[in-house]
């Protein structure tokens, strides 16, 4: 596997110089943010930023996310458009070594949660989900907007897309996300690069919005969509640990080689449909993370892996879930188990 770590940019408070000194991290992943979803990221400006991470000794192969424009979702006329700059995307970042392209089809919202400081017993913060809040909330009023949400479409623009959903079944959203499938996977294909569906976040529909990609059996209708090498997974712990159906060792025996991408984090389960986020170490959630690394080495998993969110401790502040400390634990954690389940195998 390849240990890798979100950065966001030049506008991230953790510099490359913060990652590159995390032992055992050997590439960043990131994206072009400021281009709006929808529009194609140049050559230039891929380039631009590949120079900036490899300068620093880093690799970059791996893309989270390329956003997919609502109406793509949505099945409307206006996704031909869409699609083809998404094509012109994976074309673009294929020629520039990108091995491995994140995206979601969660429709609006990305993840969410209910809290973003919870204060756990050790005195960190951490995200946090209580399905009593989120069931209540109107996302119309604006009381809600969380940092990994795309809100291009403006505060005032937020009613008309959810209204565009109303007629927009869980059904119709699997047509819509083939569809878009038979379209891009050929040219994944062409340029060598390995899409990477991520599971919805929490893995249930939320304000009534449809979210099909969110346990075991999910996952292989989604697959079955396109049998290719280029039509896989990025298998997220955290976001289908939640539910407690979803048993994480039992899908990544299954799925093996169509994971190319893995999120590893804990999270602690409450009554089904709340929970917060906590430390990577096992012992601090509901999710056995040494079983989970073990499952992967079992099916000689050689992609990318990445800490996922972290808590904020030792006083950092910053963007939610993505502070530096944490989520350096976690990736040293999880070189410690990996180096270990290694030396037992031979
Ligand atoms: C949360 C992330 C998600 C993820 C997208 C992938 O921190 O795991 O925002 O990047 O859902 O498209």
């Amino acid at each position: 596997m390849k240990m890798t770590f979100r950065w966001y940019g030049d506008d991230d408070k953790v510099t490359l110089d913060n990652i590159r000194q995390i032992p055992g991290v050997e590439g960043i992943v990131s994206a072009i943010y400021d281009i709006p979803v929808g529009e194609v990221w140049s050559l230039e400006k891929i380039k631009e930023l590949k120079d900036k991470i490899e300068n620093k000794g880093l690799t970059f192969e791996v893309v989270e996310s390329v956003p997919v424009h609502e109406d793509i979702k949505l099945g409307l006329p206006s996704r031909v458009e869409y699609i083809e700059n998404y094509k012109q995307n994976i074309r673009n970042l294929g020629k520039m070594g990108i091995k491995v392209i994140c995206y979601n089809f969660m429709p609006v919202f990305d993840w969410t949660r209910s809290v973003l400081e919870y204060q756990l017993s050790d005195g960190s913060n951490a995200l946090a989900y209580d399905k009593n809040i989120v069931d209540k909330m109107d996302p119309k009023t604006g009381e809600l907007s969380l940092p990994g949400w795309d809100t291009s479409y403006g505060k005032n623009g937020l009613g008309e897309v959810l209204d565009k959903y109303k007629d927009i079944s869980s059904e119709n959203l699997w047509e819509n996300l083939s569809y878009f499938l038979r379209e891009i996977i050929p040219v994944a294909e062409e340029e060598g690069v390995k899409m990477a569906i991520h599971p919805d976040d929490p893995p249930w529909p939320i304000f009534g919005l449809p979210r099909i990609i969110t346990n075991a059996e999910n996952l292989e209708r989604f697959l079955n969509i396109i049998d290719s090498p280029s039509n896989g997974l990025t298998l997220c712990s955290g976001s289908l640990g939640v539910s407690c159906s979803n048993d994480l060792p039992k899908m990544i025996r299954k799925f093996g080689k169509k994971i190319h991408f893995a999120h590893i984090r804990n999270v602690n389960n409450y009554e089904e449909g709340s929970f917060t986020e906590v430390a990577h170490l096992s012992k601090c959630g509901s999710l056995d993370i040494v079983e989970i690394l073990k499952a992967y080495q079992e099916v000689g998993f050689e992609g990318y892996i990445r800490p996922d969110h972290g808590r904020m401790i030792w006083g950092e502040t910053g963007r939610p879930g993505y502070g530096l400390y944490d989520r350096a634990l976690g990736a040293m954690y999880m070189l410690g188990i990996w180096e270990t389940l290694n030396k037992v195998k031979n």
